[in-house]
């Protein structure tokens, strides 16, 4: 079906989660609807408290500009604005953003009769990021716990957070989630230059169909996926790998907090060695 008659068919009342018909409308081809209203004024609120913050301090320079959570012995409480309110308020705005922007993409979904995966997607990245600044923060006492917004900032976090467990690469749920990393990129190599491949045959013939990317592959390994199972086993990689991150994290400080060096002496005293 063409797309301009397409979206006839689909650009109809219905699906919205809250508010009706109200919000029930395009503007040019982006549908807006209750949640893309509130993405929108959260995204902006959160963009002008960024600037605003990073207008208190010390430079304009966007690769040094830092807008940092409370101190740690401000504990949990409200804080001053230039004393990590900002980060505060900019920290809300940005969990209404996210959360708006998947429950859109439900109400797209429920729109074109489609499953969830998109917004189950989505979702873990958001988990990911609530894990950082709210979860973990909330279970070590401290707002100060999570990462400052600035580019170097928060590398300059990731790297003293994960020296604070002396080498943050023996964290095992790490390793489990950079694991599942590499393997994304593996499948998605996989699959990428698969299809490209049947799809890149010389001018004037037909391009190859999923039996040929089948039978390529079972030529050289003896199985293939299938079409659908390599997008499937995609999906379950890289949601393992947004899940895994989370979990590294919450291990590391509300969990465990001595060295990840050491907590593999475990295995080094097993009865089997002696
Ligand atoms: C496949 C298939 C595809 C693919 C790919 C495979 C026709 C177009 C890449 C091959 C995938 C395999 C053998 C699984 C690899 C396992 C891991 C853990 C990376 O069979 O079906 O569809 O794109």
């Amino acid at each position: 079906m063409a797309l301009l008659s397409f979206e006839r068919k689909y650009r109809v009342r219905g699906g919205t989660l809250i508010g009706g018909d109200l919000f029930d409308f395009w503007v040019g081809p982006f549908y807006v609807g209750f949640f893309g209203v509130t993405a929108a004024i959260s995204a902006m609120l959160g963009t002008l408290m960024i600037f605003a913050a990073a207008s208190q301090g010390p430079t304009w320079n966007p690769w040094l500009i830092s807008i940092d959570p409370p101190p740690i012995d401000a504990g949990l409480a409200a804080a001053p604005l230039n004393a990590g309110g900002y980060w505060q308020i900019i920290t809300v705005c940005a969990l209404i953003a996210f959360v708006s922007w998947a429950l859109r993409q439900v109400e797209i979904c429920r729109k074109l009769g489609m499953g969830y995966h998109v917004p189950v997607a989505f979702g873990f990245a958001v988990l990911a990021y609530t894990t950082l600044v709210v979860i973990r923060p909330l279970w070590l006492g401290a707002w100060g716990n999570a990462f400052p917004y600035g580019i170097f900032s928060h590398l300059d976090w990731v790297s003293n957070t994960g020296y604070s467990y002396a080498n943050f690469h023996y964290n095992p749920l790490h390793m489990v989630a950079i694991t599942f990393f590499f393997t994304t990129c593996f499948a998605l190599a996989l699959h990428g230059s698969l299809v490209l491949s049947a799809v890149n045959v010389p001018r004037g013939t037909e391009v190859k169909s999923p039996e040929y990317e089948d039978t390529f592959f079972r030529d050289f390994v003896g199985y293939s996926i299938g079409t659908v199972g390599i997008h499937r086993l995609g999906l379950l990689l890289a949601l393992n790998a947004g899940f895994w991150s989370a979990a590294c994290m919450i291990l590391a400080g509300p969990l465990y907090q001595g060295s990840f060096p050491e907590w593999w002496d475990w295995w080094r005293s097993i009865p089997i060695w002696s």
